[in-house]
C-alpha cells in the first residue's frame, strides 16, 4: 500500500503529522479500524517525537468524532451570539448566499469592505496561507495583520539575529545549562523538555524564569520568579555582571557582533540593586544567575511566548537574544537560543500566496484590534470570513469583539469543525474537515523537519477543506485565474520549489511522499553572514534607531493602567487545550477540571479569599468569576489563570473579557499579559 491510498484502506496504521499550532509538530501514527481512527500515537521513528505525544492529541479521536462536530452548512435563523439558532442548508445555497452578498458589497462598497480573519487552527500551509491568500488577493479584500501570537517577539529577535534562526533543538542535549525563559514548556513544548531531560542526565542544570511556578517551574532545578514585564531589565542586569566580571567572550564579540562597546557602556547603569528592586529577583540570585550563565558552556535559552505578550515584549525578546552573543555560546554545540526557527524552513511564499493577484493596494487591519475594526472604522467592514480561528474567545478585549460581531449589517461566514463562540455570530456556517482528512505540507517553527500529510480518513459528513472551499468561492465569484483552481499537489509543489532557500533543496513532493518527513539541510549560523543589515549580531541596531526605538537593549516598564487596578493579570494557556481547540471537548475539559485563578496567599488573605472560593475579577473592559487557588506559586500583586475556556451559560470564564487591545512595542503584537484587574469575593460563594 502507498500512502496515497490510505484513505481507502479501512484498517491499518497510517502516518500523519500533528496539525496544531505547537512547536513540536509531532509525527503521528493513526490506527484505523473499519474506516475510523481508533487510536493516535507518536511515531517512534520520528527523531524528535520519539513515540511520545501529548495527552491532548492522544485523545484527538474524541474530537474528530465528537457528536457536536459540524456536518453540513447552516444558516442562522435566530439572533446573533448567545441564543443563536441555525438551520441546515446545501452547499449550493451556502455558496450562492455568500458570493451574491460579496458581489453586491464589492459593487456598492468596494472589496475592502470584506475582511478575512484567520490564524493557525491548522498549520497546514496550503490551507492556512495558500489558496485563501490567493483568493482574497484576487478579490482585493482588506488584509489582516497576523499579530496575535509571536509577532512582537519575532520582530525583536530579528533586530538582534536577523530572523527566526536559532539553535537546532536536537543539539540541545549537549547543553550544560538550559534556561526556559517565559515558556511553560511542560505544557507547550514537551519535546524540548524531553531533550532537556537528556541533557540533565549528562549533568545539565535547568533554570526556569517565569511569573508563575507552574509545572515547568516545578520541574526546574532552580525556579526564578520574576515580576511580569521586567525580564528585559533582568537580562540587562545579567549583562552588567557579565561585563563587570569579564565573563564575556571578547573574541566572539569582536568577530560576530556590532555594538559591543556601546553595550558595555550602556549596561553600567543597570546596577544589580536597581535591577533587583524592579524585577523582584534578589541581588544574590541575580549574581548567581549571571555567574552560572557566564561560567557554563554550552548554555541554551528557550525564549517563550509569555514574555512577549506584553507592552514591552518586542524589546524584551531583542534584549534576551543578545545574551548568547556576550558569552559566545553560538559557537558551542547545543548552545545559543531559540525564539523560533521558522526562518530555516521558509518555503516559496510569493509562489504560494500570489500577492501579484492583488491589483490595488488594500488597507491592513491588525487582528488584535478586531473590536475596533468592526465598530470604529470610518470605512466599515461589512463582511467577515473567519476560518482556522475563534476570535470571539481568543482575541483581546472580547466584549468589544462580540459587540462588533453582533452588528446586524455585518455579514459573517465562519468555516470551522465546531459551532464555536464565533460561529454563533455567523450568518452562514460551513463545516471544515480535520487535518487528517486533507492534503497539506507542514513545517515546524521549532525543529527542522518538513512533513507531508495525505488524507487518512474520508471527510466527515459534508465537510470540506479550506482549499476546496476557496476554489468553490473563486468559481462562484467568477474569478477565472488558473491559480485559483490549482490542485493540492500543485500547491505543495509550488511552495516547496524555492531556489532562495537551499536548505529545502532535497525536500520535494516526491521525496516527502517517499519519506513522510525530511530534515532540512541547514548551514550553521556561524561562521556566516546573518540576515541583519550588518551581517552580524546587532547589539546596537541602526535600523531600530531609524524606526524610533532605542538602538541598544533597553527596559521600558509596562503601561500603567491605574492604581485602582491592583493586580496584574496573566491569562496564559493551559495543559489540555490548545488555545480554544479542545475547549469544547468533554474529555479535555474533564482533564483540565475548572478555570482557576492562581494568586499569592497573602493577597488572597487580604481579600478574605481561600482556595476553592470564587473570585470576581474585573476591570473597565469586563469581568470573570474564577476559582481561587491561593499559594506561593505567584508573587504578590500577580494573578494567573490558565486556558481559554468555552462559553458555558452562567459561567463567566471568558478571560479575554479582561485583556487589553493595546498593541505591543513591535510587530503590532498582542498584550494579553499586561492588563490589570481588581478582585473581590464573588457573590457565587
Ligand atoms: N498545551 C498547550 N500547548 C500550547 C498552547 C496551548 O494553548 N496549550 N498554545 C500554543 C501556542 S499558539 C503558543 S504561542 C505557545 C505558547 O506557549 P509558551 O511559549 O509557553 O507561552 P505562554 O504559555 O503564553 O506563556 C509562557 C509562560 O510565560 C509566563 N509569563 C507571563 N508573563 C511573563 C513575564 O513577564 N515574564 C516571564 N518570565 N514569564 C511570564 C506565564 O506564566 C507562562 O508560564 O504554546 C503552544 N502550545
Ligand atoms: N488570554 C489569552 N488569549 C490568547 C492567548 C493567550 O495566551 N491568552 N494566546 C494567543 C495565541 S498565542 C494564539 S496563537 C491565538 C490562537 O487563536 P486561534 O488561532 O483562534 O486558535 P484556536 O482557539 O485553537 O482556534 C482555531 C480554530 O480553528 C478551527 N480549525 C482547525 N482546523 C481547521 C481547518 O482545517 N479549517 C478551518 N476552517 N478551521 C479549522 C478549530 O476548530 C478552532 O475553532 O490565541 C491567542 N489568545
Ligand atoms: S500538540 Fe504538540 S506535543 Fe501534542 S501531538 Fe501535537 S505537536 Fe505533539
Ligand atoms: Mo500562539
Amino acid at each position: 500500500m502507498t500512502i496515497t491510498t490510505m484513505r481507502d484502506e479501512p484498517n491499518g496504521v497510517f502516518p500523519a503529522v500533528c496539525s496544531l499550532d505547537c512547536p513540536d509538530q509531532c509525527g503521528l501514527l493513526l490506527h484505523k479500524e473499519a474506516g475510523k481512527i481508533v487510536k493516535i500515537e507518536g511515531d517512534p521513528d520520528h527523531p524528535v517525537t520519539k513515540g511520545a505525544i501529548c495527552n491532548k492529541v492522544r485523545h484527538m479521536a474524541a474530537r474528530i468524532y465528537d457528536d457536536k462536530r459540524l456536518q453540513y452548512p447552516m444558516k442562522r435563523i435566530g439572533p446573533k451570539g448567545e441564543g443563536s439558532q441555525f438551520e441546515r442548508i446545501t452547499w449550493e445555497e451556502a455558496l450562492e448566499t455568500i458570493t451574491s452578498r460579496w458581489k453586491g458589497l464589492i459593487a456598492d462598497k468596494g472589496p475592502e469592505s470584506i475582511m478575512p480573519y484567520s490564524f493557525y487552527g491548522n498549520m497546514g500551509r496550503i490551507g492556512t496561507e495558500g489558496m485563501d491568500r490567493r483568493f482574497f488577493n484576487r478579490m482585493g479584500a482588506s488584509r489582516l495583520l497576523y499579530a496575535i501570537c509571536e509577532s512582537a517577539g519575532s520582530e525583536g529577535y530579528k533586530y538582534t539575529m536577523g530572523g527566526s534562526f536559532g539553535t537546532d533543538p536536537q543539539e540541545t542535549v549537549h547543553a550544560k545549562l538550559i534556561i526556559m525563559w517565559g515558556i511553560n514548556a511542560v505544557s507547550t513544548n514537551m519535546h524540548q523538555v524531553m531533550l532537556a531531560e537528556q541533557a540533565r542526565k549528562n549533568g545539565a542544570k535547568i533554570i526556569v524564569i517565569d511569573a508563575h511556578k507552574n509545572q515547568t517551574g516545578r520541574w526546574a532545578d532552580w525556579f526564578i520568579p520574576v515580576l511580569p514585564g521586567t525580564d528585559a531589565l533582568l537580562a540587562l542586569g545579567i549583562m552588567h555582571i557579565l561585563f563587570a566580571e569579564n565573563k564575556v567572550d571578547e573574541a566572539f564579540l569582536q568577530q560576530y557582533t556590532i555594538g559591543h562597546e556601546e553595550l558595555r557602556e550602556h549596561v553600567k547603569s543597570y546596577n544589580p540593586s536597581m535591577v533587583s528592586a524592579e524585577t523582584g529577583v534578589p541581588v544574590p540570585d541575580l549574581y548567581q544567575l549571571a555567574r552560572m550563565y557566564g561560567d557554563t558552556s554550552p548554555s541554551f535559552i528557550r525564549i517563550g511566548n509569555g514574555i512577549q505578550h506584553h507592552d514591552n515584549g518586542g524589546m524584551c525578546v531583542r534584549t534576551i537574544a543578545c545574551l548568547p552573543a556576550l558569552t559566545g555560546e553560538w559557537l558551542h554545540q547545543g548552545g545559543g537560543a531559540i525564539k523560533g526557527n521558522g526562518g530555516y524552513l521558509e518555503h516559496n511564499i510569493p509562489a504560494l500566496q500570489r500577492p501579484d493577484l492583488r491589483k490595488e493596494p488594500a488597507r491592513q487591519i491588525n487582528m488584535n484590534l478586531l473590536g475596533s475594526a468592526l465598530l470604529e472604522l470610518d470605512t466599515p467592514i461589512y463582511s467577515l470570513y473567519v476560518y482556522n480561528s475563534n476570535p470571539a474567545l481568543v482575541a483581546p478585549h472580547a466584549n468589544k469583539v462580540r459587540e462588533g460581531l453582533k452588528r446586524e449589517d455585518l455579514f459573517t461566514v465562519v468555516h470551522d469543525l465546531f459551532l464555536t463562540e464565533t460561529a454563533k455570530y455567523a450568518d452562514i456556517v460551513l463545516p471544515a474537515t480535520s487535518s487528517f482528512e486533507n492534503t497539506d505540507f507542514y513545517r515546524s517553527y521549532w525543529h527542522r523537519y518538513v512533513h507531508l500529510q495525505l488524507p487518512v480518513i474520508a471527510p466527515y459528513g459534508e465537510s470540506k477543506a479550506n482549499v476546496d472551499v476557496f476554489r468553490l468561492l473563486a468559481a462562484g465569484m467568477g474569478y477565472e485565474e488558473e491559480a485559483l483552481q490549482d490542485t493540492d499537489e500543485e500547491l505543495v509543489r509550488q511552495a516547496l520549489d524555492h531556489p532562495g532557500n537551499p536548505a529545502l533543496a532535497k525536500i520535494t513532493y516526491e521525496s516527502l511522499l517517499d519519506q513522510r518527513f525530511l530534515k532540512a539541510e541547514v548551514k550553521p549560523l556561524f561562521p556566516g553572514e546573518l540576515k541583519t543589515p550588518s551581517g552580524k549580531i546587532e547589539l546596537y541596531s541602526q535600523e531600530m534607531a531609524a524606526k524610533g526605538f532605542p538602538p541598544l537593549p533597553t527596559y521600558t516598564p509596562l503601561v500603567d493602567e491605574g492604581e485602582d487596578l491592583p493586580f496584574l493579570f496573566i491569562p496564559a494557556p493551559n495543559h489540555n487545550f490548545l488555545n480554544s481547540t479542545f475547549a469544547h471537548n468533554e474529555k479535555h475539559k474533564r482533564m483540565e477540571k475548572a478555570p482557576k485563578l492562581h494568586m499569592n496567599e497573602a493577597d488572597a488573605a487580604s481579600l478574605g479569599l481561600v482556595s476553592g472560593d470564587y473570585a470576581r475579577v474585573w476591570n473597565h473592559r469586563g469581568e470573570c468569576e474564577l476559582l481561587v487557588a491561593a499559594g506561593t506559586d505567584v508573587l504578590p500583586g500577580v494573578v494567573v489563570s490558565q486556558g481559554l475556556w468555552a462559553d458555558v451559560p452562567g459561567n463567566k470564564a471568558l478571560v479575554n473579557a479582561l485583556t487589553p487591545d493595546r498593541v505591543a512595542d513591535m510587530g503590532g503584537g498582542a498584550t494579553f499579559f499586561s492588563g490589570r484587574v481588581r478582585i473581590e469575593k464573588s457573590k457565587l460563594n
